[in-house]
């Protein structure tokens, strides 16, 4: 019983967790914290003190050794000055911590009209971001910047994301900037997500949504204002069409193999078939770190090629390719290569 005990306790104690909510990093996470640290320690003592008459009950008036039972204790039904205090007590401790409740629902529920605006897009398996023009952030270009898994943010400053799902339920999860918020089909969800510091913070879809719910991660990467000023700048440049060799080759092929049919690089290939499910714009695809909702390494050829060879190595994954041959594969990965 001790060594189950001490491995549940074990494995819930990791040093270095990039993805804990007891380590927030931002004005709304930090609240929440400052909300569950105190209400912790109010469920301890109501467990202590309830725990405690409890066991002190049971060992008092225990069955004894030379007690042969002929003899039945007192029989009594009902107190009603116990009953009444035991249901005036808890809904006071539960008013108490309402009032400490109340003002944080307020405060995570406000739309700050100044605030950074994303759109977010929860689909099976992946997350889609679409910031529109906002010029007191830098975005000036018409139709905004659309990307994938990897959410980019000025630190310091607050955005307001806007969640919504074609498909099913998610749950939109950056645990050291804040809660989660569900993403429902059909409805339209805020969030507010702050980071103090530059940094890339860990997230995931935290609502079950299919086979491949828990290859369903995602990344907040927060800049300083130079970094900010760099990515936008880099989102909003056109990646020009590769003229030659293995990248024009491969920029042929993307349509050749139906590729266009679903994804979209703006310029080059903006029509995607109605019937298509929903894919990452690859426009910018090597902006990124990480890919297939964050759970293969951008950086690391040998992942992209074994994804394009066999997209359903992510279990359940939307998107269906004929067979590549390897040379076709290098020459996708050349086209590819170009669209950062
Ligand atoms: C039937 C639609 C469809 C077709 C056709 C398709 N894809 Fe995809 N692709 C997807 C979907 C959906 C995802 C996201 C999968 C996931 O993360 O679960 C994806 C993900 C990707 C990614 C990772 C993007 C990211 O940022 O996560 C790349 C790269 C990619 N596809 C390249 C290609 C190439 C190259 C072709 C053509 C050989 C192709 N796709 C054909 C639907 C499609
Ligand atoms: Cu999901």
């Amino acid at each position: 019983m001790l060594a189950l005990v001490m491995a549940l306790v074990v494995t819930g104690c990791a040093s270095d967790a990039p993805q804990s909510a007891l380590d927030p990093a931002g004005p709304f996470a930090r609240s929440l914290h400052n909300l569950f640290i105190p209400v912790v320690w109010v469920a301890t003592a109501v467990f202590v003190v309830v725990e405690g008459v409890i066991v002190y009950a049971v060992i008092k008036w225990r069955r004894r050794a030379d007690d042969d039972g002929e003899v039945l204790p007192a029989q009594m039904h009902g107190n009603t000055k116990l009953e009444i205090g035991w249901t005036i007590l808890p809904a006071l401790v539960l008013g108490l911590v309402a009032i400490f409740t109340i003002p944080v629902i307020f405060e995570l529920n406000a739309k700050p009209a100044d605030a950074l605006q994303v759109s977010v897009a929860g689909q099976k398996y992946w997350w889609g971001y679409t910031y529109g023009t906002q010029p007191q952030f830098g975005i000036t270009q018409a139709n905004g910047i659309v990307t994938a898994n990897e959410l980019h943010i000025p630190a310091g400053q607050t955005v307001n994301l806007t969640l919504t799902s074609t498909d099913v339920i998610h749950s939109f999860w950056a645990p050291r900037l804040n809660g989660k918020r569900d993403v429902v089909p059909g409805r339209s969800h805020n969030w507010l997500l702050e980071a103090d510091q530059p940094g890339v913070y860990a997230g995931q879809c935290a609502e079950f949504c299919g086979t491949s719910h828990a290859n369903m991660l995602l990344k907040v990467v927060a800049h300083d204002p130079v970094g900010w000023t760099d990515w936008v700048e880099q989102m909003q440049r056109e990646p020009l069409e590769p003229v030659s060799g293995a990248a024009a080759r491969g920029f042929a092929l993307f349509a050749q193999k139906g590729c266009s049919g679903c994804h979209q690089v703006d310029g080059s290939y903006e029509m995607v078939a109605p019937d298509s499910p929903s894919a990452p714009n690859l426009t910018h695809l090597f902006s990124r770190d990480c890919f297939a909702g964050c759970i293969y390494d951008l950086n690391d050829r040998n992942e992209m090629e074994a994804w394009l060879r066999n997209p359903q190595r992510k279990a359940g994954s939307l998107m269906v390719v004929g067979a590549l041959t390897e040379d076709e594969i290098d020459d996708l990965y050349a086209y590819l290569e170009t669209l950062e």
